[in-house]
């Protein structure tokens, strides 16, 4: 590590606006807010059992998923910390069924803010990783009070997105789409600090991040690319591949981040109904902006993630993320069976 001291998260925001431009005062308010509110969530996360926050909170989200305890709870702080700044038009929430409007005391901006406010909470109870993933859009002009279709905005409309993960230390990794960049939450100061800048992840990899218990459930293209890689050496791509899967998305894209990879979670006839596991707007968009700032690539298998026009707020999409020229590989094998079949 250089001997010079990393600058704080709202020294870089402050440079990003006065020397940069990249953005303006209300969405610097708004990313230290969400930061601000991410800190409160880690601690609530540390405490653990000690905390008496772990668990299931006794109900379901609009998916249907049993909630957690730190699920509603990390909802709640991000609600609240964003409710009276002056920076939003609205919300959207994994956790929630409808956009969450500004309370009207409180004055409105431009911009709509969506977020799962604890990803990987299945994880939670067993002191594994966990984070949140946040991504920005700007409300249509004239938009007063934004419904769910003023959310549907491509991935391509962003501004910002940024995820947090909470594990042996707590990192928030963001973009303004200028490069991706990871800060590192000093615990004794109380301040994210820059400890990666313009981060890049590796064009190749030998390591995949997928759920094989679904394997049987893959369609056709799929199953043939991940055969490929369990090849190995002796196999088409002539090179032997290693496996992990956290099954927290944001420790799982952290580390496709820092050290290359490719995500995978592919549509699969287990649940034939849904296009896939996870959500466009709270994760596939946030993750695909954020990887693509760092020279990676994300694709559905068979289109850019950013280009898919969404038609409902929870809409699901399959995910293949990570190091460009792995993604181009698994998207060329989708891409060629669809061709073939056509
Ligand atoms: P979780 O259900 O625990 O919230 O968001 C969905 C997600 O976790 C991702 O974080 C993770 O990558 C994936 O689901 C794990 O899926 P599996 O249960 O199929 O492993």
């Amino acid at each position: 590590m250089s001997s010079s001291r990393p600058i704080s998260l709202m020294r870089f925001l402050i440079e990003e606006q006065r020397a940069h431009q990249h953005i303006n005062a209300d969405l610097r308010l708004l990313i230290e807010v969400v930061a601000r509110a991410c800190k409160t969530i880690a601690i609530a996360v540390g405490k653990g059992d000690l905390g008496g926050v772990l668990g299931e909170a006794g109900s379901g989200n609009v998916q249907g998923e049993a909630q957690q305890k730190l699920d509603v709870l990390s909802n709640e702080i991000l609600l609240e910390a964003n409710a009276w700044g002056g920076h939003l038009a609205g919300c959207a929430s994994e956790e929630m069924d409808d956009p969450h409007p500004i309370p009207d005391v409180y004055p409105k901006g431009n911009y709509l803010l969506l977020f799962d406010p604890l990803d990987g909470s299945s994880n939670i109870d067993v002191n594994i990783s966990v984070g949140t993933i946040f991504s920005v859009l700007r409300c249509p002009d004239g938009v007063t009070e934004p419904k769910a279709e003023h959310y549907c905005q491509p991935g391509t409309a962003q501004v910002a997105a940024g995820y947090t993960v909470y594990g042996p230390s707590t990192l928030l990794v963001l973009t303004l789409g200028h490069g991706t960049h990871v800060f590192t939450l000093d615990r004794e100061l109380g301040s994210f600090m820059l400890t990666r800048r313009d981060l890049q992840i590796p064009a190749q990899t030998r390591e995949f991040a997928v759920n094989m218990s679904n394997q049987r459930h893959w369609e056709e293209p799929m199953q043939r690319y991940v055969g490929d890689l369990l090849a190995g050496k002796e196999g088409p791509r002539g090179k032997d591949y290693n496996m992990r899967w956290v099954a927290s998305m944001v420790a799982d894209v952290h580390r496709i981040l820092t050290r290359g990879g490719i995500f995978l979670y592919p549509w699969d006839r287990k649940d034939p109904g849904k296009p896939g596991k996870l959500r466009l707007m709270y994760e596939a968009n946030p993750m695909a902006f954020i990887v693509e700032q760092a020279g990676g690539r994300a694709t559905t298998g068979r289109e850019r993630l950013l280009d898919v026009t969404p038609n409902a707020l929870h809409q699901r999409v399959p995910v293949f993320l990570g190091s460009r020229e792995e993604v181009d590989e698994a998207t060329r094998y989708h891409r060629e069976h669809d061709a073939a079949g056509a």
